[in-house]
């Protein structure tokens, strides 16, 4: 009963929040085509792979947001929203079953970073999430080429962000350089630059306080980053410092997902032209987790 209570709550807060219209088309790439679009093979977010959320929840890693203990059963309900959010924009949902032993297990973002047709699987940066990549990587295995990266080496792939046609690769206490370099050094084989940046000791990935919702935009949280850090962008969009947790965000070109209980964030992001649906994070923010984190784009 309570389960269901919540998964109504929650289903009912996104659809209420949801400024969204799901059924236009994404205004970028109805205008300039598909294949046009640069970087558009990693923001077709055609198939999201997920993973039910640990019975251990209640143990993940937690450094940064934390306030209370989370709530298993209200965590289980906002990521349904989460995946109802996602179907809504066109994304197909592939949800594997928990792991018992690794209770921060739905962050699939962290497990895998797909370049074409190769999924990098990485050496999880934290002792004790190393690990929920192997079933990750066999899933995987039956689509791309799996490239395990090498001893010594750890990277989250929450530190690592698809901005047009290169990878921006944070170096953080997750990521080690070799971690950095092994990635850019696959993408390099694709064509695919990368630009390094050091994730400063205030946040934990680089896609805490920063996203690329549609080609040319970047999102960032103030107080980490400057000015300086993001000539390369057309378009920087700061999110007030103590919004920060919202400048982690799903584009859809022009349709944003962000997380609910932002309100500055909403209009800022409304007066740059998306239209924005909101999905409740409470429980995934306690223990240092944002939007991204609950998804890794397969397709
Ligand atoms: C951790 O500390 O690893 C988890 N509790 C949160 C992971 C968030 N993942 C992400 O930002 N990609």
């Amino acid at each position: 009963m309570i389960i269901i209570s919540v998964v109504e709550k929650s289903i009912f807060g996104f659809i209420v929040c949801n400024f969204a219209n799901f059924f236009s088309a994404n205004s970028y790439e109805w205008l300039v085509g598909p294949k046009l679009v640069p970087g558009t093979y990693d923001r077709k977010r055609g198939r999201a792979l997920t993973r039910d959320v640990s019975p251990r929840f209640i143990d993940a890693v937690s450094s940064f947001f934390h306030t209370r203990k989370p709530n298993l059963e209200a965590a289980r309900g906002a990521q349904q929203a989460y995946f109802a959010a996602l179907r809504a924009h066109g994304s197909e949902v592939v949800t594997l079953p928990a792991l018992d032993d690794f209770p921060d297990c739905s962050f699939t973002e962290d497990t895998a970073i797909i370049i074409d047709d190769k999924a990098v699987i990485p050496n999880l940066g934290h002792p004790s999430r190393d690990g929920e990549q192997n079933s990750v990587a066999k899933y995987l295995e039956d689509y791309f080429e799996i490239e395990k990266m090498s001893k010594g080496a750890t990277l989250d792939g929450g530190d690592v962000i698809f901005y047009d046609d290169e990878f921006l690769i944070g170096i953080s206490s997750r990521t080690n350089r070799a971690g950095a370099e092994f990635l850019s050094s696959q993408a390099k084989k694709k064509d695919i630059g990368a630009r390094i940046f050091k994730v400063p000791e205030s946040t934990l990935h680089l896609t805490t306080v920063f996203s690329s919702p549609r080609p040319g935009t970047i999102i960032a949280a103030e107080g980490h980053f400057g000015p300086g850090d993001f000539k390369f962008a057309e378009e920087v969009i700061w999110i007030p410092n103590d919004e920060g947790y919202a400048a982690n965000t799903i584009g859809y070109g022009d349709q944003i997902i962000i997380a609910e209980g932002y309100e500055k964030t909403r209009e800022l992001l409304q007066d740059s032209g998306f239209s924005i649906t909101c999905v409740e994070m409470e429980e995934f923010r306690e223990v240092d987790a944002s939007l991204t984190c609950l998804s890794v784009f397969i397709g």
